[in-house]
């Protein structure tokens, strides 16, 4: 199972970069923005690691009260368990953005600026994307009008900030910003089965697009207390078909 990365675990935010040679199957989870007690509640009902493989769409912090919590924890298992967990970079792992959601006033309210300004050198060293067995692309957002190879991924250096093109977040909420024929042509052009995304409130916690070439996960139920949605974990086993 290659993932974009070279090992290294010199620092606490190189976070994914182990490489497995055999998939053992995946569980998906999507953005969690703060809300810890569902991240608890998906673990009971998933399995808490190292229970199974973990990989994480980003937005781990903002919107909710406890971003502290659910970001150590995560980071804690990924320390305890580097082979089993992986968390990609949300737009929410960005001082840009997180600087004005919550998590900055979480930090300088339960502890001090300068814990923030250590998460900023953390989230700069997160991945972008994952690839699972050579067949699932796995990432916050979705695709860019800028992204035609998955070389651009890899060559993408770290730590590095979230530029403003791209990852922008005026797409917050639910518009669709590429469309089912990219979605193919970039699958089709790359030999990929599918797209694995989150940042997009969805009402079950899931939603297929694409006929079923990319799929929104979404893991904060009642997403900041406004929306209904469900969260929902997805689960791939070793034959790369859904449960
Ligand atoms: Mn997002």
């Amino acid at each position: 199972m290659p993932l974009f990365a070279s090992a290294g675990s010199e620092h606490l935010g190189t976070v994914i970069g182990n490489e497995c040679s055999k998939i053992e199957g995946f569980e998906h989870l999507g953005d969690i923005h703060g809300q810890y007690q569902d991240l608890l509640r998906l673990f009971e009902y998933g399995g808490y690691p190292p229970s199974a493989n973990f990989l994480f769409l980003g937005d781990y912090v903002d919107i909710g009260k406890q971003s502290l919590e659910t970001i150590c924890l995560l980071l804690a298992y990924k320390i305890r368990y580097p082979s089993k967990i992986f968390l990609l970079r949300g737009n929410h792992e960005d001082a840009k953005i997180n600087r004005i959601y919550g998590f900055y006033d979480e930090c300088k309210r339960r502890f001090n600026v300068r814990l923030w300004k250590i998460f900023t050198d953390c989230f700069n060293c997160l991945h972008v994307a994952a690839l699972i067995d050579d067949k699932i692309l796995c990432m916050h957002g979705g695709l860019s009008p800028e992204l035609d190879n998955l070389n651009q991924i890899r060559e993408i250096e770290r730590p590095t900030e979230i530029p403003d093109s791209g990852w922008a977040d005026s797409d917050r909420g639910i518009s669709c910003t590429f469309g089912a024929d990219k979605v193919a042509e970039f699958l089709d052009k790359n030999d990929l089965d599918l797209i694995c995304r989150g940042h997009q409130v969805v009402e079950d916690g899931y939603e297929f697009f694409a006929k079923g070439r990319l799929v929104t996960i979404f893991s904060a139920p009642n997403y900041g207390g406004e929306f209904d949605n469900a969260g929902a974990l997805l689960s791939v086993d070793e034959s790369l078909s859904r449960l």
